[in-house]
């Protein structure tokens, strides 16, 4: 419950910051107008997921490939879409290739209109209820414009859509939602009692997720010391971290801060920090940040278990710091072990 109310409340966050549909009439009020391929389309009144009409387009036999499609010019300084959309499906016949489903996909285009990418954004086979579906793909290089395809790929069956939604993200509001994400979290330290000093545990994650905070498992299976390790995966260019906050000992001038990284085929996003990383971040008593967030290890790829290790000097006012584990924007998954901190 606590996981789902915290994806709840980042999809919230994310919503605030971008609101423009790059798709014309993606709920079909204006019945098909803008979409290509109009003859192939049906609009219904009563299979629809919001406003007055949805999309619905059939086939019974042939497995004919039948679908409709959208073109738009991406705006300048999109880095990323966010693509989301209502699905319903009867009776989609699963044929033997991998596109013969239901299929709400899109293609980067060039500015002449070449194809360059294409991603699904849901596939759908048999009877399944109104779905919402939604994926954050980074453009590729070269990419001006945006297809969108509604379809059955090669297949008989009955599909519906409704809400069709291309978002479009710029790098500026990619680091500001990390950076208020930061913020927030740091914010939610509680004031330490003076006699109660927080030390950093569970580096060993020997005890699950014990003393983190957020969203990640354990793995039983690859692990590089004792029973468990932490492992984060994610095929979605989110945001995916753990972190943990403790105190500084009086006295301290430098913190050195090591662990064993793992990583499984994980794609980095547009930025060195889109990856899966091991970071600090410095707070004073009023929780305002002391200094710059510091990187321990960046990993991406696939790398057997690496040890990193890193010391720096402690900003001068710093009394807590933030332990963090994450896959920053990035796909594939991240394995920690062993994370350590000591002082001098
Ligand atoms: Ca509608
Ligand atoms: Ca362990």
């Amino acid at each position: 419950m606590k996981r789902l109310l915290l994806v709840a409340l980042l999809l919230f966050k994310w919503m605030t910051y971008a609101q423009t549909n790059l798709i014309k009439n993606g709920g079909f009020e204006a019945e098909l107008s803008y979409w290509r391929g109009n003859d192939i389309a049906t609009i219904s009144p009563y299979d629809k997921k919001t406003g007055k009409n949805g999309c619905t387009i059939n086939q019974y036999v042939g497995e004919q490939w039948k679908g409709i499609d959208q073109i738009i010019p991406l705006p300048k300084n999109t880095i990323a879409l966010e693509l989301s959309g209502w699905v319903k499906s009867d009776g989609v016949e699963k044929g033997k290739n991998e596109w013969n489903t239901g299929k709400f996909d899109i293609e980067f285009l060039s500015s002449g209109e070449k194809g360059i990418q294409n991603e699904s954004i849901a596939a759908v086979v048999g009877t399944t209820p109104w779905t919402f579906y939604q994926k954050r793909v980074y453009v590729p290089d070269g990419a001006s414009k945006l297809r969108i395809m509604l379809a059955l790929g090669q297949t008989n069956g009955t599909l519906f859509f409704d809400d069709i939604k291309a978002i479009p993200i710029t790098q500026e509001q990619l680091n500001k939602f990390q950076e208020e994400e930061n913020t927030k979290r740091m914010a939610a330290i509680e004031p330490s009692k003076e006699s109660k000093v927080t030390l950093f545990t569970n580096g060993d994650f020997e005890n699950g997720n014990t003393a983190w905070r957020g969203n990640a498992s354990t793995s039983n299976t690859v692990t590089k010391e004792g029973k468990a390790a932490l492992m984060i995966q994610s095929s979605t260019f989110d945001w995916n971290g753990i972190d943990q906050i403790a105190d500084v000992p009086e006295k301290a001038t430098t913190i050195t801060i090591s662990g064993w990284l793992k990583s499984e085929k994980i794609q980095q996003g547009k930025d060195t920090w889109n990856n899966g990383l091991l970071n600090v971040a410095f707070a004073g008593n009023d929780n305002q940040k002391t200094g710059d967030d510091q990187n321990i290890s960046f990993v991406t790829g696939t790398t057997d278990w690496t040890f990193y290790t890193k010391t720096f000097p402690l900003p001068s006012g710093t009394k807590k710091y933030r332990i963090m584990v994450a896959l920053g924007f990035a796909t594939g998954t991240l394995y920690a072990d062993a994370i350590n901190v000591t002082f001098n």
